[in-house]
């Protein structure tokens, strides 16, 4: 059982939602307006959401973090690959996400955003999903910030603009292969819930 505190609609805080869906743990919420991070600060010494409580107490920040914690404590179903160069091509992955993918739609730069389309096409060239055939670490990275490009995934009172540039810049005429992984990661169980908030 673990507590994920959360801002409405915080692509990172689903991250954590859909993890935990697919390891079956089951999760709390404590939710914070955007506005007020006080709790949060007293609570993580940091502002961002996810803050994860895992009962016993231990508090964690920081979304890959949390994910790290959450396959240590709960390994199965896993959701990093086995092998040694499946898990440097997932940690490889995952720095990239966050560290280069992120930054051109964090910036409202829509070009870099929508040239990624055809990465991601081309990474699910051969598979079902974005490092094999089973649902994985990049799937939940990914797909919580991916999904945009599917305005009916989106609610409707989820006015963040960060969300409009990533559904501008998100184009899938070109990519049914992107499409068609949208779609069946959110009907995995426990996806739409994850993302209802
Ligand atoms: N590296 C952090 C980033 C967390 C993050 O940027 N969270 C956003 C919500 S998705 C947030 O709290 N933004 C509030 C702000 O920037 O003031 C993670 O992956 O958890």
């Amino acid at each position: 059982m673990l507590t994920i505190h959360r801002i409405p609609f915080s692509a990172n805080c689903h991250r954590v939602a859909i993890a935990a869906a697919h390891k079956g743990v089951e999760v709390r919420y404590a939710d914070h307006p955007a506005g007020d991070r006080s709790a949060l600060e007293a609570l993580s010494g940091q502002s961002l959401v996810p803050v994860v409580e895992l009962d016993g107490g231990e508090i964690l920040s920081d979304s890959p973090v949390i994910l790290a914690r959450l396959e240590q404590l709960a390994p199965e179903p896993p959701l990093c690959p086995a092998g040694t160069t499946a898990r440097a091509e997932a940690t490889v992955f995952v720095e990239w996400f966050n560290l280069v993918w992120k930054v051109a739609p964090n910036a409202g730069d829509e070009r870099p955003t929508g040239e990624s389309v055809a990465v991601f096409e081309g990474l699910l060239a051969e598979r079902d999903h974005l490092l094999g055939d089973d649902f994985g670490i990049a799937d939940v990275i990914a797909w919580p910030f991916l999904r945009f490009a599917d305005p009916s995934l989106r609610d409707p009172s989820d006015h963040d603009p960060f969300h409009d540039v990533l559904e501008r810049s998100l184009r899938l005429d070109d990519a049914p292969r992107l499409a068609a992984w949208i779609a069946r990661v959110a009907e995995r169980p426990g996806v739409r819930e994850a993302i209802s908030a």
